[in-house]
């Protein structure tokens, strides 16, 4: 089994007696419907049943084992916003092979990165996809890995693809999930560390997540869901996302993006009642529905979802008006601890706090920089425990010294207001990150590439304000020649990074400012970062 941070016995006898660990594994979620005929996924005119979604699921394992994939594996996943992305993540479920799940703007570094971290034997993605197109990012994955066996692509012709194998004829086979308190998946850190950090989840904690979200969120057998977000997301896969659906037996309705243009049709065509995105992309659906002069394409939706990022709550309060749906605000993590407003708040409540925690059992406070508790009302570290919310990244025990507590309390990073009732505001962040609306870069993994420039001596990465995005990036470079913005850009891209995480904007200064213990001084370096961008230099 995989190693991993458990939790303390006694959590775990007060999480079981509470009915939060069911010691089911997550195939559960689509073995109850395995009968049931209605609609749970359509993805491009494809309308796939859950009896369809669980017998590919099961025919995919089936197939993979017959190849020799088995219990206790790894897989690295990256598949884009379609069906076959749940049908592998249930295969390899019921296989016991625990998946990391990349998001589709992942590139070399980053699939290189958690390849190395997990050694995968198997390895599933989109020949659609950049890297996949060629053999050569293939070939020097498995050179780098001897433990990567199998190699399966869709979109792909031929006997070897993902589909030929959803289609081959079921054999016998017993499904081997790992055990319910062990390692299901590995979720994905935004992070602020160098290279990115894995989140070991177990199906008991997922689970409570997945099943604890819906009563909070209003989801039924009748939920139309649109899935715009990344589906590989934290967000849109739990909170309740499409796990939650799929639990509840409704209908996830899968697109591409979440532009207006790929999401008005949809939301239309098949009745969608509830969406979840990330405040940039309710800026652009405010402005096209403003456009249009009437939200009528928005007429089914009665719940829309912003999370991921601060949503200001001067765009808040105009959802209701403009869109004329109702507003629940998500402030979540892939490392556990979700909270929201509930349905019945208050539009006080609604409009300008992140919500509160799923669970009665989610033990949140607020940390000064000591590390003492503050009272109500002071803004600190937000510091959490729970049901659902990890104790330890993979394999990283130093990094972990650095953010959890001696009682196990994860510190999120994120600066926080707890009110009297419980309920959150998000004010800031501590951590090293910029949160570009909804994705997270890690300032150190951009500025440890930029450093290796021949010509860049230092380099700092901070958050600039910006009016759609919430956040973008700012590079600053201490340079040992002259060298343009082009230049280093172009540079990054060959290091085969995720687009979002290129730098905004580049300045260059003659020395990096310091604090008084000679760190580099980023709340400064953002101010001036701000000031730049007010003066409207140039990008
Ligand atoms: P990740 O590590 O990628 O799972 O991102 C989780 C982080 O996203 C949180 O720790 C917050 O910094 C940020 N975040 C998520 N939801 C919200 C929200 N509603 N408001 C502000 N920040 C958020
Ligand atoms: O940003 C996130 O990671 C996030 C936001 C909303 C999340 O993980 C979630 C809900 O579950």
């Amino acid at each position: 089994m995989i190693a991993f941070n458990h939790w303390p016995d006694s959590f775990a006898r007060r999480y079981r007696e509470r009915r939060y660990w069911l010691d089911l594994p997550m195939t559960d979620i689509l073995t109850r419907h395995a009968e049931n005929a209605n609609t749970a996924v359509i993805c491009n005119d494809k309308h796939v049943s859950y009896q369809q979604l669980n017998d590919s699921a099961l025919r995919l394992a089936a197939a993979l084992a017959r190849r020799g994939v088995r219990q206790g594996q790894t897989a690295l996943v990256q598949l884009g916003n379609e069906a076959e992305f749940y049908i592998v993540f249930f295969a390899l479920l019921h296989l016991g092979v625990t998946p990391v799940n990349a998001l589709f703007s992942h590139q070399r570094r980053e699939l290189t990165a958690y390849a190395d971290q997990v050694a995968p034997a198997l390895l599933i993605a989109d020949k659609r996809h950049r890297l996949f197109a060629e053999e050569t990012f293939i070939e020097s994955l498995m050179n780098r890995l001897l433990t990567l066996q199998t190699v399966l692509l869709h979109h792909a012709d031929g006997k070897e693809s993902l589909g030929s194998l959803m289609e081959e004829e079921v054999g016998e086979f017993i499904p081997t999930p790992t055990p319910a308190n062990e390692v299901a998946f590995f979720q994905l850190s935004g992070g602020s560390t160098g290279t990115p950090k894995l989140i070991p989840r177990t199906h008991n904690d997922y689970y409570y997540s997945i099943r604890a979200s819906n009563p909070l969120c209003g989801v039924t057998e009748q939920t139309r869901y649109l899935c715009a977000l990344s589906a590989a997301h934290n967000y849109p896969m739990s909170s309740p996302g499409a796990l939650g659906l799929f639990y509840a037996g409704g209908c996830v309705i899968m697109a591409p993006d979440p532009s207006p243009d790929s999401c008005f049709p949809l939301i239309s065509r098949y009745n969608i009642t509830l969406a979840a995105l990330v405040p940039p992309a309710l800026s652009v659906w405010l402005e096209a529905v403003k456009l249009a002069g009437n939200a009528s394409a928005l007429a089914s939706l009665t719940l829309l979802q912003v999370g991921g990022a601060r949503l200001e709550a001067s765009l808040a309060s105009r959802i209701p008006v403009e869109l004329g749906c109702q507003l629940q605000q998500v402030f979540g993590m892939a490392e556990g601890l979700v909270n929201y407003t509930r349905l019945d708040d208050d539009e006080q409540h609604i409009f300008t706090t992140q919500g509160r925690p799923i669970s009665e059992d989610d033990e949140v406070w607020v940390a000064d920089a000591e590390g003492n508790p503050l009272p109500h009302g002071s803004a600190g570290l937000l510091m959490t425990r729970g049901p659902y919310t990890f104790r330890g990244y993979y394999n990283s025990p130093q990094h972990n010294q650095m953010v959890f507590d001696k009682d196990g309390f994860y510190c999120s990073g994120d600066v926080v207001i707890q009110h009297a009732d419980g309920y959150l505001q998000v004010v800031g962040r501590e951590k090293d990150q910029i949160n570009r609306g909804g994705e997270k870069v890690a300032a150190e993994e951009i500025e440890h590439l930029l450093l290796r420039h021949p010509s860049v001596l230092h380099a700092a990465l901070v958050a600039v304000p910006d009016p759609l995005m919430g956040e973008k990036s700012c590079a600053f470079i201490v340079s040992r020649e002259a060298v343009k913005s082009v230049a280093l850009r172009r540079y990054l891209r060959e290091q085969d990074i995720a687009d979002y995480k290129l730098p905004d904007r580049f300045e260059y200064l003659a020395s990096l400012p310091l604090t008084p213990v000679g760190k580099i001084n980023k709340q400064q370096l953002r101010a001036m970062a701000a000031a730049a961008q007010t003066q409207g230099d140039a990008l």
